[in-house]
């Protein structure tokens, strides 16, 4: 797998590494024919490759792993990955919500001198995850990638608090709002230049628990997952932990971008991400007949601990409660998944719709139906999984 990356990353030409390339990336770059917008390797057993999308494949999870690895997470890129050498990389800090506005910059060693680091287990979930459903299980179109339930992963960030940050780089009380943006090309779409990748949020988020991260799992970031730095916003859609930080702007007015108006918008600007679950199985799964099989999945949701998950392997006429699994060691920190295990006793041979829907502890539950809109975010509804049994 080493070895594939490192090949696949050996023949893209860089026209150099660093500022100088983030600058040059930042103007509207036609795709490169033939370079991949995905560095990785995203092989069809693990991943479903939309191009500039990649999402995992639930029958490819291990169920005996809490955390997603790097080389598993699902990838969404607006245009591709840049390649951004360290020590060419700063983070600026700017903008009228600091004491002095002309703020400050800060490599990633700065931070990790200046900074107590920290870590923090987290759903990373990109808000259009399920999309496809809206359409093939309730008849709906919406734009947008198509979407199975595997953009979303769980991973333990390493980084700095964004609010240590702030700090120290003066943020006045009266400040209300913090943008990101990100070091990756322009993003141009029918013609339309929307400039980089941003999206401002509430100073109370920075202040709770953004964080600046550099690590996944206590390796470094992937090219594909930010590095060297990246803004996360746990239990917020993906979107809002932008990659490739270049810059972060704090400021006294409320900050727009297209990115929190024209999408990522259902009346407002999406935040929390809502209740989901999957069955680690392909998509019509074969099921051997006739004895216990012990099926396992995952359930999450943006707001906190999942209390409870319900299945039913009958077309939702009948429920009951999987087992969902105590914490890893160590507790279930932050915004991490759920897993559990439904213990299917001696099914009979035929073809079965099998569901599964989470409650979180805020009492929030899967519906039914998911609520349209046009850009097919927020699919939180139970997901009919069709299995045979044989
Ligand atoms: N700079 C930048 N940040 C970005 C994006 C992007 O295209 N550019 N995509 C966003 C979206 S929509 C999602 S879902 C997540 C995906 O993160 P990942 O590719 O590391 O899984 O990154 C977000 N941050
Ligand atoms: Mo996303």
């Amino acid at each position: 797998m080493e070895s594939a990356r490192l090949r696949r990353r050996s023949v893209l030409t860089f026209p150099a590494a660093g500022a100088a390339a983030a600058a040059l990336a930042r103007l509207a770059q036609p795709a490169v024919a033939g370079a991949p917008n995905i560095l990785k390797p995203v092989p069809p057993a693990l991943f479903t490759d939309f191009g500039t999308n990649a999402e995992m494949r639930w029958e490819s999870v291990d169920p005996r792993r809490y955390l997603t690895p790097q080389g598993r997470l699902f990838v969404r890129n607006h245009t591709r990955t840049p390649v951004i050498d360290p020590a060419d990389h700063a983070l600026r800090v700017h903008g009228d919500g600091l004491a002095d506005p002309a703020g400050a910059t800060l490599t990633v060693a700065d931070l990790r001198r200046r900074f107590r680091d920290v870590e923090v287990v987290s759903v990373h979930e990109c808000t259009g995850n399920g999309r496809s459903y809206f359409s093939s299980q309730q008849g709906q179109t919406v734009s947008g990638t198509g979407w199975r339930l595997g953009a979303v992963g769980t991973v333990a960030w390493q980084g700095v608090r964004l609010r240590d940050v702030l700090e120290w780089a003066g943020i006045r009380p009266d400040a209300v709002c913090v943008q990101g943006v990100g070091l990756d090309p322009d993003y141009v779409d029918k013609g339309v230049n929307h400039g980089p990748v941003r999206r401002p949020f509430p100073v109370a988020k920075a202040l709770d628990d953004a964080l600046l991260a550099w690590g996944v799992n206590g390796e470094p970031l992937l090219p594909d997952h930010g590095a060297p730095l990246r803004l996360v916003l746990p239990g917020w859609i993906g979107i809002a932990s932008i990659k490739w930080l270049g810059s972060l702007e704090v400021s006294r007015t409320e900050l727009t971008s297209p990115w929190n108006t024209r999408w990522y918008n259902i009346d407002g600007p999406l935040t929390v991400n809502p209740v989901r679950s999957a069955w680690e199985l392909p998509w019509d799964a074969r099921v051997p007949a006739g004895r216990k099989v012990d099926l396992t999945g995952r359930s999450w949701s943006g707001a906190g601990p999942i209390s409870r998950v319900e299945v039913s392997v009958d077309g939702g006429s009948t429920w009951s409660d999987a087992r969902v699994h105590p914490a890893p060691a160590g507790g279930r920190p932050g915004h991490g998944w759920s897993q559990w295990t439904f213990p299917w006793r001696d099914p009979a041979p035929g073809a079965y719709v099998l569901q599964a829907r989470a409650t979180d502890a805020w009492g929030r539950t899967q519906p039914d139906v998911a609520a349209v809109n046009p850009n097919g975010y927020f699919f939180d509804a139970v997901v009919r999984h069709p299995v045979q049994v044989a």
